[in-house]
């Protein structure tokens, strides 16, 4: 079967300031969490690289823009580091970060690759973590003054505007589960950082639509279907309450401009929920996006809880439901996450149905590979894996788009292997394959069959 897709789809890949650029406290950039998180655990990490060091975008964009064209690439998402442009988190402007945006923005562009750029990649500077991070409202206002500066100083070229990459993933990492800086328990900040996070999105969003600058505004949502283990009554309840936890929290008021009644309920009834303020619900109306971005990974296997919860424990999500693994799954054995190619058109129908078709792309998707070297052959990385990964999920995107979705394009994570933050070069990702000791790219089976993909816009 052919797969076409519609004229002028989206065709290429994501990434992130914090985990490509390096440099991280060169040229005028202050630290970020990432910095104090990296510095706080010597030997952690995999082969020491840290965000110092990443890929090197900062020194190497002319070969990595230049890499990219290669790869037929006809958009390419990004992020402007808030630390970098504004050291200090508000106030002034570094201007060698300024120039350094315009050279790389305008690259693309010459290259006749349209930036995506994205303000927000978990990337808070630590001037700000020290007010607070998200628990402060000061926080916000900051957040709102540096989207406001990188549409005044970029706005002219970019047109493709988010506010935010998987806002959760800070909740979830920083205040529920402990795995990101600042290594908090506790739901009830948990719940006010992803209430400020979206207050925080709507006050960019109003400051974007001011502008007037004839583009658009989104936000990049990390999408997991749940999906229950049975029809039992039980099981579906389970679900339905893990599909408002993770993901109905961010996209209701992204797309609909207020939170699902039955969340608000849900935390108001075991006290969970954040302090708001008047003209709070006034401001989230107005966050509406223009273009949703969607990350798809992999889906949550929920079943209700066998045990009752202890009312003594801390309330956490987990006292509705429980994840299982699902018998029979099919996991990426290089990594470890399961790989559910339909999750993508399952989001693309809900979106469909009951969130009025909005204009989306599939903004991340990717297969992580540990020790990918093993696949070297001939100096290329045959990796036939993530051809089969990306070809698959792209045949329940074109499904979904046959069906009337209005899904624009498809990017990959990543572009180049990057730098992620619990495992820095552990798992492999990208189209093209990065030497640490050399900084030398080649490019990966993967990345030519992509990029013939692309130029056909579409496969058989
Ligand atoms: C997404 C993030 C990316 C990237 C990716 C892969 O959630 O937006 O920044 O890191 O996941 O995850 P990991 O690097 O943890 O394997």
């Amino acid at each position: 079967m052919k797969y076409s897709f519609p004229q002028d789809f989206w065709w290429g890949s994501a990434s992130s300031a914090p985990q490509t650029e390096g440099e991280s406290l060169n040229f005028g950039k202050s630290a970020t969490v990432w910095d104090e998180w990296f510095a706080q655990q010597p030997g952690r990490f995999h082969q020491q690289v840290g965000p110092q060091d990443t890929s090197g975008f900062y020194r190497h964009w002319r070969e990595d823009i230049a890499l990219l064209k290669q790869l037929n690439h006809n958009t390419f998402r990004t992020s402007i580091s808030w630390a970098r442009l504004m050291p200090m988190g508000r106030g002034g402007v570094n201007q060698q970060a300024v120039a350094f945006y315009n050279q790389t923005i305008d690259e693309m562009l010459a290259q006749g690759i349209t930036p995506f750029i994205n303000l927000f990649h978990f990337d808070m500077p630590m001037a700000m973590q020290r007010l607070g991070g998200w628990e402060s409202r000061e926080v916000v206002d900051a957040y709102a003054e540096f989207a406001d500066n990188c549409f005044r100083l970029f706005g002219d070229r970019v047109k493709h505007w988010f506010t935010f990459n998987e806002p959760i993933v800070p909740v979830e990492g920083g205040y529920l589960y402990n795995f990101h800086y600042p290594n908090v328990v506790d739901f009830k900040r948990a719940a006010t950082v992803a209430y400020h996070t979206m207050l925080a999105h709507a006050q960019a969003v109003k400051k974007y639509r001011a502008r007037q600058q004839g583009g658009e505004i989104g936000i990049i949502l990390n999408l997991t279907p749940s999906y229950p283990r049975s029809d039992n009554p039980a099981d579906v309840k389970a679900a339905e309450v893990a599909d408002l936890m993770f993901n109905r929290s961010f996209l209701d008021p992204a797309l609909r401009g207020a939170y699902p009644q039955e969340l608000v309920a849900l935390l108001q009834q075991h006290g969970q929920l954040p302090s708001c303020r008047p003209g709070d619900a006034q401001l989230l109306r107005q966050g509406v996006v223009d273009l949703l971005g969607v990350n798809y990974y992999q889906p949550r296997r929920i079943q209700c809880r066998d045990s009752l919860v202890n009312p003594d424990s801390p309330f956490m999500p987990e006292w509705f439901f429980s994840s299982y693994e699902m018998p029979g799954r099919k996991m990426n054995p290089y990594r470890g996450w399961e790989i559910y190619e339909k999750g993508v058109y399952d989001i693309l129908s809900n979106l469909r149905e009951n969130y009025g078709n909005p204009r989306c792309f599939i903004s991340e998707n990717g297969m992580g590979v540990e020790d990918e070297l093993r696949f070297e052959r001939g100096g290329q990385i045959q990796d036939d894996y993530r051809i089969a990964f990306v070809r698959d999920h792209l045949r329940w995107v074109h499904r979904g788009i046959q069906e009337g979705s209005n899904c624009l394009g498809y990017h990959m994570w990543t572009f180049i292997d990057n730098w992620s933050w619990c495992n820095a070069y552990k798992n492999r990702y990208g189209f093209v394959q990065l030497d640490l000791a050399t900084q030398k790219r080649s490019v990966k089976k993967s990345g030519e069959w992509f990029a013939a993909v692309a130029e056909a816009n579409g496969f058989e």
